[in-house]
This record gives structure tokens, C-alpha cells and sequence, in this order.
């Protein structure tokens, strides 16, 4: 029997910024994406291509102020998108996790999809930028989609490294944990959970 796809749309908008993001979980990896920031379009499509996840997004911003409203906002509308689209979480594995090698890099992420907002943040990035992207905010996209996705997420650097490196094994990592953990177990009956509520 095949399983229905897992997906939601979730539009947000703010003085500060206009987002609409449409995520599958059961998809293939295809993206559209338009963020004005190629850098994080990248990493968008890196996470998504690893996590076989289908991602739609139309995000506009105060980019003349700078970029952290678009960033912020897009980990929140993404972790709403997540939510909803993981519905009551019934028969999903829940924890995931992904060691992530380029060259000299080595990032490790772990994902527990446990409806507790927590993220342990060990990435050292010595670049400031990467092409007109602030690396500062990185830490406040993970925060912005673990608090909104209910998720705990632990990122430690083992290794490295250049710093576009080690954001893209973060992203592509995160995509990986985060496939694992959503993935559905036909041995699994009911939510993963002991108390019963995720
Ligand atoms: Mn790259």
C-alpha cells in the first residue's frame, strides 16, 4: 500500500518580511527556490537534495537593512512548515543522525524530532561572509527551526575547516538526520514515544 505524501504550505508575513514555503517530506529532492540570497539558496537545495525532501520557497526581506529578518524568519517558517506537514508524527523512527565529511571537514548532527524546542551549537566558522552571506546567521536559522519544528538539535564540528565547508556539511547533514528521523516505520505503531505525545 502506498503511503500518502507528507506535505504543507505555510505563508508568514511580517513588516519585516513576506515568506511561503511548501515542503514535502516524501518527495525527491526538487527544489524552487527564491530567498535573494544565493548562498543560502544553495544550502537550501544541498538539504533538500540530501534529505529527498520537495521545497518550494518565496521569501522577500528588508535585505537593505541586513539579513537577519529573512534568515530568522525563514527558520521559523520552515520549522511551522515541518509541523504541519509531520502532522501527529505517528509511526516515524524520530531520531536521526548524519556525519558529514567534505575534505578536511567532519560535522555531526543529530536530530531528535521530540516536540522540545533545544539546539546545541558547535560550529567554529572562521569566515565572517561567505560571498554576501553573514555566517553569524546560521546559528540563528538552526535556532529559529528548531524552536518553530520542535525539534533538539546537537551540531558539533569534529573536524575543520574551511568555512564554506563546513557550513555545507552542516546543511547537508541536517538534510540527511532529518530524513532518517521522519522516516516512516511499518513496525512502528503509533508515536515513538513512550508517554505517547511527541
Ligand atoms: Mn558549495
Amino acid at each position: 500500500m502506498a503511503l500518502t505524501q507528507r506535505r504543507a504550505r505555510v505563508a508568514r508575513k511580517t513588516k519585516e518580511t513576506q515568506i511561503s514555503a511548501a515542503w514535502n517530506l516524501d518527495g525527491s529532492g526538487k527544489v524552487r527556490l527564491s530567498l535573494g540570497l544565493p548562498f543560502l539558496e544553495h544550502m537550501l537545495t544541498l538539504f533538500a537534495a540530501h534529505g529527498l525532501f520537495d521545497l518550494e520557497i518565496r521569501a522577500q526581506g528588508d535585505l537593505d537593512v541586513d539579513q537577519h529578518h529573512l534568515v530568522e524568519d525563514l527558520g521559523l517558517t520552515l520549522g511551522q512548515t515541518l509541523q504541519r506537514a509531520l502532522g501527529s508524527k505517528q509511526g516515524i523512527v524520530r531520531y536521526g543522525a548524519c556525519q558529514l565529511p567534505m575534505d578536511e571537514t567532519l560535522v555531526e548532527t543529530v536530530v531528535d524530532v521530540s516536540g522540545r524546542p533545544y539546539l546545541a551549537y558547535g560550529l567554529k566558522l572562521r569566515q565572517r561572509r561567505l560571498a554576501e552571506f553573514d555566517t553569524e546567521l546560521v546559528v540563528e536559522f538552526l535556532r529559529a527551526l528548531v524552536q518553530a519544528g520542535g525539534l533538539t538539535l546537537h551540531v558539533t564540528q569534529k573536524a575543520g575547516g574551511n568555512t564554506h565547508h563546513v557550513v555545507e556539511a552542516l546543511f547537508k547533514g541536517l538534510g540527511r538526520a532529518l530524513r532518517a528521523a521522519v522516516t516512516r516505520d511499518a513496525r512502528v505503531r503509533g508515536i515513538p514515544s513512550t508517554k505517547g505525545v511527541l
